[in-house]
């Protein structure tokens, strides 16, 4: 049996786990732990510069990968400046582990130097926490921890270090339990028989269906089941911001995004439909529009793994509880089944005047994908910077955002067509998380091109991570769609406020980027002019820059609008589809 402290464990629980990265910043209470992660090669550290970053970073790399991604901060400050990383992987169901180091036992509740009640704080915002008694039980709480953070709703959970539990000089023996079990933890992990077999009776019998498929398919791995089910059904599918790449973009069947953003013909079809199939998607207010109002003719058979997101906002007809994947797979060969002995059960006929009747729609009013005709002279329309990205990196690149109307862009205008490529913060909307999710992801799969759309406004929340970038070598890209503004909230004040850009703008005070980018020793590049952008494009995913991290400033449209944009207070139906035009 091996003798170790409760730092040493600590850090061969997370070997034993497979573990990889730790992203973190180190003080005082976690000075043990760093140490231990100093004394072996197997878990690398990866040095941060603020602790938000650290939490962005691991949260990108676990959403790239589906791995959990593992976070470590000191106490007091540091603790604190996880929080909003926490609540960032926490709306988003990503699987996270923050270790935060605490005061020792004897000083809890005494005000100590750096004493912050982690676990009070973050409760609200994490799917669990713990709080490490003694050393003995760190195995235990690290082999919990992780399968609470990737079961059931994957989520971020917290584990408190006093200072006293991880003592080098305390030695104690080491296992690693093989297995867990917790009483009043028992994740669904298929669906009920009989609930899968009315909801495919009622997708049989639709005649005007459509498939709403969220972040939950990605989470949970199940994006070869939906496209397998919604081409052997014919379906048309609509994906939420956070289940873009679940269906491949391209396809004649997807209809894009819906929502708040989303195009005219998914919100149309959600809008005219008698039947949803909602998998993993939890009827978000960005989505719903007035919920009074949300699609009056449609049954709603909702597939999610977490029975409090099911008729929490929208009454089901068919409630399935169960991941994704093992429902999808049941209900694909009942399909099948029944289609084999009668493939009549389709009504073909009323699903091909469907599908026309969504055409229509997308001829009407679909996205505009000849955005380069919109620039008037040589301005630039920030849609255009994400079709030359997308063009420029053949589809193929990982695509994280920040939040603003930048995000909106990259979500419409970048054709997603394999899931984990579209990296963003899409519940809690927390800028600052473009750049050190990028870096995440990058550390994760150092092969792959990593692109970080952003705005001037939210890069400037994280940007002192460009010095890590420095240290580590990570050739992440950098596209800035500079508007000079905030854009998104300059955006409601136009419709909203009569044009009143309360603290919304702030052109002379802007830093010069490329300058900026340069003094931490990487590649800047701004581009001004329509007729520059190509050329520019290319030269960032150039094999001359191929391992340098490249900041493209593009100064965009600073009037241009996110559109088509939900009338509030109305149904999927009602859009303001340009400055001049509402449905
Ligand atoms: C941390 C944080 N603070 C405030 C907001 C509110 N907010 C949403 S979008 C936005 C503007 C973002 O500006 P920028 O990054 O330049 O993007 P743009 O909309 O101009 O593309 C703001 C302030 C937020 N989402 N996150
Ligand atoms: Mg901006």
């Amino acid at each position: 049996m091996e003798r170790l402290s409760g730092g040493d464990m600590l850090i061969r629980a997370l070997q034993d786990e497979g573990v990889d990265y730790i992203f973190g910043y180190p003080g005082g209470a976690a000075l043990h732990i760093y140490d231990a992660i100093f004394k072996q090669q197997r878990v690398q550290h990866v040095l941060v510069r603020h602790e938000q970053a650290a939490t962005h970073m691991a949260d990108g790399y676990a959403r790239a990968t589906g791995r959990p991604g593992v976070a470590l901060v000191t106490s007091g400050p540091g603790a604190t400046n996880a929080i909003t990383g926490l609540a960032t992987a926490f709306m988003d169901s990503i699987p996270l582990i923050v270790i935060s180091g605490q005061v020792a036992h004897p000083l809890i509740g005494t005000d100590a130097f750096q004493e912050t009640d982690m676990v009070g704080i973050s409760r609200p915002i994490v799917k669990h926490s713990f709080m490490v008694q003694n050393a003995e039980e760190i195995p235990e709480v690290v082999r919990k921890a992780f399968y609470i953070a990737t079961s059931g709703r994957p989520g971020p959970v917290v584990i408190d270090v006093p200072k006293d539990t991880t003592d080098p000089s305390m030695l104690f023996d080491y296992v690693y339990p093989e297995s867990v079990s917790m009483r009043s933890y028992n994740p669904a992990t298929r669906g009920h028989s009989g609930q899968i077999r009315k909801a495919v009776d009622l997708l049989l019998a639709a005649k005007r269906p459509v498939i709403y498929a969220g972040g939950g398919v990605i989470q949970g791995e199940a994006s070869n089941e939906i496209t397998e089910l919604t081409r052997l059904l014919g379906f048309p599918i609509t994906n939420t911001l956070m289940g873009l790449g679940c269906y491949p973009a391209p396809d004649p069947l997807f209809l894009g995004m819906l929502g708040m953003h989303g195009t005219y013909e998914a919100n149309m079809a959600m809008h005219h439909s008698d039947l949803i199939l909602a998998v993993g998607a939890r009827f978000d207010d960005r989505v719903t529009n007035d919920p009074e109002k949300f699609c009056p003719g449609a049954r709603i058979v909702h597939i999610d793994v977490d029975p409090a997101s099911i008729s929490k906002i929208i009454p089901a007809d068919v409630p399935i509880v169960g991941p994704a994947q093992p429902v999808l797979e049941d209900m694909l060969s009942l399909v099948r089944e029944r289609l084999a002995k009668k493939p009549e059960l389709l009504d073909r006929e009323a699903h091909g005047r469907w599908l026309e009747q969504i055409d229509g729609w997308r001829r009407q009013h679909g996205l505009d994908h000849d955005q380069r005709h919109r620039c008037e002279g040589d301005l630039i329309k920030p849609q255009v910077v994400v079709q030359a990205l997308y063009k420029a990196t053949e589809g193929r690149a990982y695509v994280t955002s920040d939040v603003g109307q930048h995000q909106m862009f990259a979500a419409q205008y970048y054709h997603f067509n394999a899931p984990r490529r579209w990296i963003n913060s899409g519940g809690l909307g927390t800028m600052g998380f473009g750049l050190p999710s990028a870096m995440g992801v990058k550390m994760a799969l150092p092969d792959e091109i990593v692109a970080c759309v952003t705005g001037e406004g939210s890069i400037q929340m994280n940007i002192q991570e460009l010095s890590t970038c420095s240290q580590y070598g990570l050739p992440v890209k950098i596209i800035n769609l500079n508007n000079e503004a905030l854009g998104m909230v300059k955006q409601w004040q136009d419709m909203q406020y009569g044009g009143r850009h309360a603290s919304s703008t702030y052109q002379d005070s802007l830093p010069d980027f490329v300058r900026l980018v340069e003094s931490y020793g990487h590649v800047g590049i701004r581009v001004e002019k329509l007729s520059d952008l190509d050329a520019a494009m290319e030269e960032v995913f150039s094999e001359r820059l191929r391992d340098r991290l490249v900041f493209l400033d593009v100064v965009v449209d600073p009037g241009e609008h996110v559109y088509p944009m939900a009338i509030k207070g109305g149904g999927m139906c009602d859009m303001f589809l340009s400055r001049t035009e509402q449905t």
